[in-house]
């Protein structure tokens, strides 16, 4: 609608850099991006970073730069004769940053705290080196609900632990709300390069993010439980019958905060399990590591096809 092309124009400047939500920000002499143990006065934010286009982030710092590495190859990109890889923000000790040209890869940890701190200093990052229309992706795991393991789940919104379709966080002692809406674009096109060889099925649909792993996702093997297996089944149903195809824990926050901040953003997970019968994730580590690959397959093919490779 012409009402949404307006407020995306207003998230922008002309050139596609990203207006921040925050008029603090321009007026600091400085902004340490504390986290990231980066900042705008003790670097070239712009000589470093101006020519991302793709953010993906992922929970662990392993499989991160397992996909820098892959997506190097992929793109063929080329590191300096003798170098390797390095992890911008090891001095930060909390999260791993890897930059492969035009894509930068994070590590965001497990929930929403987590994620959303990452998310604040990225978005005021890509301000700072001035990046035009960046894209962000989670690429993550999931529990799958009627959906077998290693297969992928493209979400098209977020709902939290009670169906609600936004993040809430408490500000200056109010509740404050925001709108946990994906790009269908972005979803749609990703779902359209899966492959007919694939070893993956690809569904686009709702996803659950909760607070917590166990009790929050309705699992019957936590610390505690004080329900029943059928109660268990009866919600799993319920949210089934409501589009909800899998659960994991970060994408009410990147859904929300890449929305306000006018960033298109995309979650490509693989399902470690069906939820539907069991709750403990049982396969063998060498199968969950070749599944963990999936996501970055799909991304992957995004970004060269964005990047008019072939
Ligand atoms: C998926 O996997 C993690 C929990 O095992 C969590 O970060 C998530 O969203
Ligand atoms: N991650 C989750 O959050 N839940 C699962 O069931 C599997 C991975």
């Amino acid at each position: 609608s012409g009402d949404k092309r307006e407020e995306e124009d207003n998230d922008r400047f002309p050139d596609g850099a990203l207006r921040l939500r925050n008029p603090h920000i321009s007026e600091m002499e400085q902004d340490i991006l504390y986290h990231l143990a980066l900042g705008s006065g003790s670097h070239d934010l712009q000589e470093m970073f101006s020519d991302v286009r793709f953010v993906c982030m992922g929970g662990t710092p392993k499989r991160m730069e397992q996909f820098a590495y892959y997506i190097m190859d992929e793109i063929g990109y080329k590191l300096p004769a003798g170098t390797t890889l390095l992890d911008i923000s090891f001095q930060s000790y909390r999260y791993s940053m890897y930059k492969v040209g035009p894509v930068l890869c994070f590590s965001h940890g497990m929930g929403i705290p987590s994620v959303g701190i990452l998310l604040h200093e990225v978005i005021k990052l890509m301000y700072h080196a001035k990046c035009r229309d960046p894209i962000f992706f989670r690429l993550g795991t999931c529990g799958g609900i009627g959906i077998e393991g290693g297969n992928l789940v493209i979400s098209e919104s977020a709902v939290d632990g009670l169906l609600q379709p936004y993040l809430e966080l408490p500000v200056l002692g109010q509740m404050q709300r925001r709108p946990a809406v994906l790009d269908r674009q972005l979803a749609h096109d990703l779902k359209n390069l899966r492959r007919e060889d694939d070893p993956f099925t690809v569904t686009v649909g709702k996803t659950m993010c909760t607070y917590d792993f166990y009790e929050g996702q309705g699992r019957l093997d936590g610390a505690f439980c004080d329900y029943t297996e059928e109660d268990k089944l009866a919600f799993l149903r319920k949210i089934h019958a409501e589009n909800v195809v899998n659960m994991e824990m970060e994408s009410l926050c990147f859904a929300a905060l890449c929305h306000h901040a006018g960033v298109r953003g995309a979650v490509v997970c693989v399902t470690l399990l069906n939820r539907l019968h069991g709750d403990q994730v049982s396969t063998p580590k060498e199968v969950l590591n070749k599944w963990q690959e999936y996501p970055q397959m799909l991304v992957a093919r995004y970004i060269k096809k964005a990047l008019g490779l072939p």
